[in-house]
């Protein structure tokens, strides 16, 4: 398998994920400006979306878009316990956090890393992510984990979106660094990031 990745993008859930199931894989970096890979591939053959994540098997077969990299890989290897079993109706409440911090979380930090953005989307998009920001908290003041005692997909793709938040001077409360803490302290955390090049 290959991970198409940037270093510190939210292709890190997948990075995370894959070493957390234990899956041999490559990684390959993207240059998201010349859409080509680190090989001097053209990345627009592999995901004709043009932005990372995309997961390729050994088939050739190419997986995009995060939310759905990671199921694929949590339900490939069961005993890693990181998704509900798709059958299970916690599966849609995990769904339902990866939608949460797809779109109303991941997606509201765009605006704030695009140098042509107007002030008034920047500003928008703080004030929603404070907004994010204070549900979140006050979630995770009642359970160590967004699906109860479980560590599960959604905190590895909420700890790679919260991580951003330092980059752009948005200060987290001590709770939700509390629970950042939690996940970076685990050993494939610790791995994928060194990796990235994001830890020593
Ligand atoms: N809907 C996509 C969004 C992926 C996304 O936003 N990727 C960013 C990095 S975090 C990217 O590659 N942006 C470059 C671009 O859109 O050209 C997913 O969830 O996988």
């Amino acid at each position: 398998m290959k991970l198409f990745y940037v270093p510190g993008a939210c292709s890190l859930s997948p990075h995370i994920v894959l070493r957390e199931v234990g899956a041999r894989f490559d990684l390959v970096k993207v240059d998201l400006a010349a859409k080509k890979t680190e090989h001097g591939a053209d990345y627009l053959g592999i995901n004709p979306r043009g932005y990372v994540p995309a997961l390729q098997l050994d088939d050739g077969t190419v997986i995009v878009e995060g939310p759905a990299i990671v199921q694929y890989l949590a339900d490939q290897h069961p005993s890693a316990g990181l998704a509900p079993a798709p059958t299970d109706r916690q599966r849609y409440e995990l769904q339902s956090w990866l939608t949460f911090i797809g779109t109303e979380v991941h997606k509201q930090f765009s605006p704030l890393f695009n140098p042509n953005a107007a002030e008034a989307q920047k500003t928008a998009s703080v004030q929603a992510l404070k907004t994010r920001f204070a549900y979140l908290e006050r979630e995770l003041a009642a359970r160590p984990y967004l699906m109860g005692p479980t560590y599960s997909l959604a905190d590895i793709y909420l700890f790679v979106v919260l991580g951003w938040a330092s980059y752009v001077k948005l200060e987290l409360s001590p709770g939700l660094q509390a629970y950042l803490g939690r996940i970076a302290g685990r050993p494939a955390v610790q791995a994928a990031l060194k990796a990235e090049g994001l830890a020593g």
